[in-house]
């Protein structure tokens, strides 16, 4: 066991930058000190930082982009109730709980018909609708508030000694080199991040599965279509009718992911959606102004061990999920949790045990998820490969998911993130 930690304020030096403003980063010219250092500003970085805060442990968070950048990409939008819980007894989830919208459940579309899977019902649980870009903002003005250290727009980031009890990351601010050393090194720097790649390869295993299609997602000014999300099982393609208030509305169908948005007009956008959406019995989506079109590949991937030494990996830099599920934010949120909580105990007593067992413990969660959203994908998408007989399967499922309690209630309790694992 490793001499007492300390915890954050107890005698490491803090300077003071020229400028005069409040930085927490304790640094000596191009060399800084802290007990976790974060790479990535997204969710699960700056949900961590925030978590230690709390708990008393001093953080840099070290983000390639800029704050605009971080605070306008728009991606997730469906937080489970054990996330929407964690925001609000951390003190971020204020303007979540004023401005997002709780959903009890959700509809399913397929064959012609809608049905409905009662969340709260089933499960006693909800989802809350708020946008991912909008937790950032929250989680970034927590971080300010508190005089915490997030350097944007660094570059060349690399990660040292991750083998020994004194792990360090290099970088680049503003022109100049730093080195930052800290206890530990977290790698929350998304699927295209530095972090996984510092864990040697005879020790790491991936898992991967690439889909042959992706989503065209369109952000549109205009009235919702429904009061809950649609997702839509139809021959010409997947679709989902999603929200993000009631004058902006988020959608998706599923397309080549190879394909461009120049390729597809506005008119042909609706057309596509109503042909994949619209009901038999004259339920309709609502066509708005689109103001945004974007394209996303889909993938599963999961990377073992998301610990080596000193080194620990969370959100989408250790797994990716297809967004069926939406899921991908949920996880980033549920390693945090357990990473801080194996920190915390660290700063406590020393003891490393923990943190030993993060890797186990957040994989038990991340592979239900994995499970969940495959199934998920697999029964909603059009499979290019499958026979009329395996279409067929895909609509009993459908049918069987929506009118068998058990069958709906398994397929909620994925979906609220209710099972315990
Ligand atoms: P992020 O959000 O990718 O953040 C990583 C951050 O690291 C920075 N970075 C670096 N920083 C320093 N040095 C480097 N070398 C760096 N390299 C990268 C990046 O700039 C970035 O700021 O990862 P994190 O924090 O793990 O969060 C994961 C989530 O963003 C992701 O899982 C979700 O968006 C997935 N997702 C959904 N999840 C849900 O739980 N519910 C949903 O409804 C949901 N919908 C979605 C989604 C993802 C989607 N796309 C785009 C695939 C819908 C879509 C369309
Ligand atoms: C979204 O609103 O962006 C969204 C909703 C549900 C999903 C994925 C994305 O499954």
């Amino acid at each position: 066991m490793l001499p007492a930690p300390r915890r954050a304020g107890n005698g490491v030096a803090h300077v003071e930058p020229d400028d005069g403003k409040r930085l927490t980063v304790p640094s000596v010219g191009d060399l800084m000190r802290t007990q976790v250092g974060i790479i990535g500003a997204g969710p699960a970085g700056l949900l961590l930082s925030h978590l230690l805060h709390l708990q008393g442990i001093e953080s840099v968070v070290l983000e390639t982009r800029g704050r605009e950048q971080i605070e306008s990409t728009i991606r997730a939008g469906v937080l489970e109730q054990g996330t929407t819980d964690l925001l609000e007894a951390s003190g971020v989830g204020e303007r979540m709980k004023a401005e997002g919208a709780l959903h009890h459940g959700f509809e399913l579309a397929f064959d012609g018909k809608r049905r409905r899977i009662d969340l709260k019902a089933l499960t006693g649980r909800c989802i809350t609708v708020y946008a991912q870009h909008e937790v950032i903002k929250d989680l970034v003005a927590a971080r300010v508030a508190a005089g915490g250290a997030i350097l944007f727009g660094v570059s060349d980031v690399s990660i040292r000694n991750i083998d020994t009890s004194a792990p360090s990351i290099q970088f680049v601010h503003q022109g100049q080199s730093h080195t930052l050393d800290c206890d530990f090194v977290i790698g929350c720097d998304g699927s295209q991040g530095v972090s996984r790649s510092a864990i040697p390869e005879r020790v790491r295993r991936d898992f991967e599965r690439v889909y042959p299609f992706g989503w065209f997602g369109i952000l549109v000014e205009g009235a919702p279509s429904a009061d809950e999300l649609i997702y839509a099982r139809h021959y010409r393609g997947f679709a989902l009718v999603s929200t993000r208030s009631p004058t902006v509305q988020r959608m998706y169908f599923q397309c080549d992911p190879t394909d461009s948005v120049h390729n597809w007009s506005d008119d042909r956008i609706w057309a596509e959606m109503h042909a994949r959406v619209d009901s038999a019995d004259g339920q309709c989506v609502v066509d708005g102004k689109i103001f945004q079109k974007n394209i996303v590949g889909m993938r599963s991937f999961v990377s073992t061990a998301m610990q080596h030494g000193r080194l620990f990996l969370a959100g989408d830099a250790a797994h990716i999920v297809p967004p069926t599920g939406a899921k991908g934010l949920n996880l980033a949120v549920s390693d945090v949790r357990i990473l801080s909580r194996g920190l915390d105990a660290y700063y406590q007593t020393g003891d490393e045990a923990q943190l030993a067992s993060y890797s186990h413990l957040a994989l038990k969660r991340i592979w239900r998820a994995e499970h969940f959203s495959y199934w998920m994908t697999r029964m909603m998408h059009r499979l290019d490969d499958a026979s009329p007989f395996e279409q067929q399967l895909q609509i009993a499922e459908l049918e069987h998911v929506t009118t068998s309690q058990t069958a709906a209630r398994s397929m909620a309790e994925n979906y609220v993130g209710s099972v315990v694992v």
